[in-house]
């Protein structure tokens, strides 16, 4: 038989009721979703999708596509969905039940995804209403288009125009529905917590701790600007008002405690620089903030560590585990379960209600958000979110340094430049930074006041710039008196290290 023009219309016409039909039933799923505080099909299915990949694939993407990783997925899964559904209604023309059929099926994919996510907060009634609401939505707005449809092409009969017009504006209608409350509707994860004021507050900000240079990162990052990296594709929304943490594992008296217990303790405000493990050499993945929380070794005293435990795995309400010394936790550097940064409640991004902050150790290992339980445990019981994805099990933050000035590239004049950037060794602290032009020697920089070992450095750099082109270098050494490596490493399994350099042209 061959195909004539009607047919191929036909045929096209039953792609795009299934693209249609498709589009709207995920649009309207995820407008439900949001409306009743549900993870969404895409991200539900999204976040299955990164748990079924195998780790080589994982890494790949990972390295290729850095902090979009996220983005990348997302639209993985919707071009995905959006062959599946045309498929299905170029299908669909001829054979409707086929398609029905497997329209039907991509909801019960998604709605699995769904129950199984590990961030699923709603009950069992507000997941049936998303996912009754795709089968209605995308089911049945894709037998509605195919019934305008003649089932029986050999028939000179074209399409029911009037039905097919009027599905295809309802089922359009129901989409944009479903987009807008996405994009309005729902419990935003409101971030109201009323903070105590602090029994120990921070030490005022010593003077000249960092120098007034255009570009020099600021010494207390502006919550705004404070990187953030997290595997949720979608930031969990955590009511503060019902939250709950739970100390558990090798304890003698496990604890439960709300916000609210949390919140009448002492609480302890501290600067802190958070370094990302992902940082690249003279990357921007750190940060420095006011934190205010309550000291960890506390509550772990109060459940009483019985003897045998190295490790505190800790749990983020959205399934992301971490594992973290329990020595680390317990020495001076006062790790803290932070609900405040900056002087306001964590921010949804950051890990309202409470996260844990670590000084010293990689954020990977020990500043979990969206804190929902410590486990008291041992190393050799368990893996974690990253140490199975090859990162290190330990991760202390490795000494190092950046120029913020001049970037790279600059064209400057020749004369007196300024050089300047920040170095860090949280919780050994920085002793001496030193830059080089060109490999000649190396030269002091002058170094702001010291804040806290817990804290990154300001530093500067005076130099006379002659005219050429010019490497610049900078390398840090710690309290210790270990000199930052030249060695280039790369993120994993434990950190970069190497020198960072810039170059620059000057006329
Ligand atoms: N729940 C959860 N907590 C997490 C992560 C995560 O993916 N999920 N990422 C960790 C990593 S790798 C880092 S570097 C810090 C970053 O914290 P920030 O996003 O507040 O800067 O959070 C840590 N806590
Ligand atoms: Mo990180």
């Amino acid at each position: 038989m061959t195909t004539t023009p009607i047919q191929r219309g036909h045929r096209a016409a039953g792609a795009a009721s299934g693209l249609l039909a498709g589009a709207a039933g995920v649009l309207a799923g995820e407008g439900v979703s949001r409306l009743v505080d549900v993870t969404g099909p895409v991200v539900a299915v999204g976040n299955r999708a990164v748990d079924l990949t195998p780790r080589p694939l994982k890494e790949w993407a990972i390295a290729t596509f850095g902090s979009a990783d996220k983005a990348v997925l997302v639209g993985g899964v919707l071009v995905t969905l959006l062959v599946a559904v045309l498929v299905l209604g170029w299908v669909g023309a001829r054979r409707r039940g086929v398609a029905l059929l497997g329209m039907t099926a991509l909801v019960g994919l998604a709605a699995l995804a769904m129950v199984l996510d590990p961030a699923q907060g709603g009950g069992a009634p507000a997941l049936v209403a998303a996912v009754l609401t795709m089968l209605v939505v995308g089911v049945g707005g894709l037998a509605w288009l195919l019934s305008a449809l003649p089932v029986r092409v050999g028939r000179a009969q074209g399409l029911d125009r009037r039905r097919f017009l009027l599905a295809t504006s309802s089922v359009v209608a129901l989409g944009a529905a479903g987009a807008a409350a996405r994009t309005v509707g729902g419990p935003s994860g409101s971030t109201s917590l009323d903070l105590p004021t602090a029994a120990t507050p921070a030490d005022p900000i010593p003077e000249g701790v960092s120098f007034d240079i255009d570009g020099l990162t600021p010494h207390v990052t502006p919550t705004p600007d404070f990187y953030r990296v997290d595997t949720a594709l979608q930031v969990p929304s955590v009511d503060a008002a019902s939250h709950v943490l739970r100390i558990t594992g090798m304890v003698d008296r496990p604890l439960e405690l709300t916000m609210q217990d949390l919140l009448s303790r002492d609480l302890v405000e501290r600067r802190i620089t958070l370094t990302c493990v992902s940082n690249e050499v003279g990357g921007d993945l750190l940060g420095n903030a006011t934190w205010l929380g309550i000291p960890v070794r506390e509550l772990l005293a109060e459940a009483g560590v019985q003897a045998g435990a190295d490790a505190v795995r800790s749990v983020s309400v959205d399934g992301y585990t971490a594992g973290t010394p329990l020595e680390v936790l317990t020495d001076d550097r006062e790790a803290l379960l932070a609900v405040g940064m900056n002087g306001v409640p964590l921010p949804a991004e950051h890990g309202h209600p409470l996260r844990m902050v670590t000084p010293g150790l990689y954020g990977y290992v020990s500043a979990t958000k969206w804190l929902t339980e410590l486990e008291v445990t041992r190393f050799a019981d368990f893996t974690a979110y990253w140490t199975d994805r090859g990162y290190a099990a330990k991760a202390p933050i490795k000494l190092s340094s950046r120029i913020d000035v001049p970037g790279s590239f600059a064209q400057l004049e020749a004369g007196e430049v300024t050089v300047a950037g920040v170095a860090w060794a949280q919780t050994v602290g920085i002793e001496r930074v030193q830059v080089r032009a060109d490999e000649g020697e190396w030269q002091d920089a002058e170094l702001g006041a010291e804040d806290s070992d817990q804290t990154w450095r300001a530093w500067r750099w005076r130099w006379s710039a002659e005219p050429g082109s010019h490497r610049l270098e900078v390398r840090a050494t710690d309290r210790a008196g270990t000199v930052q490596t030249s060695r280039r490493e790369p993120i994993a399994p434990d950190g970069s290290t190497g020198w960072h350099n810039v170059t620059v042209s000057v006329s």
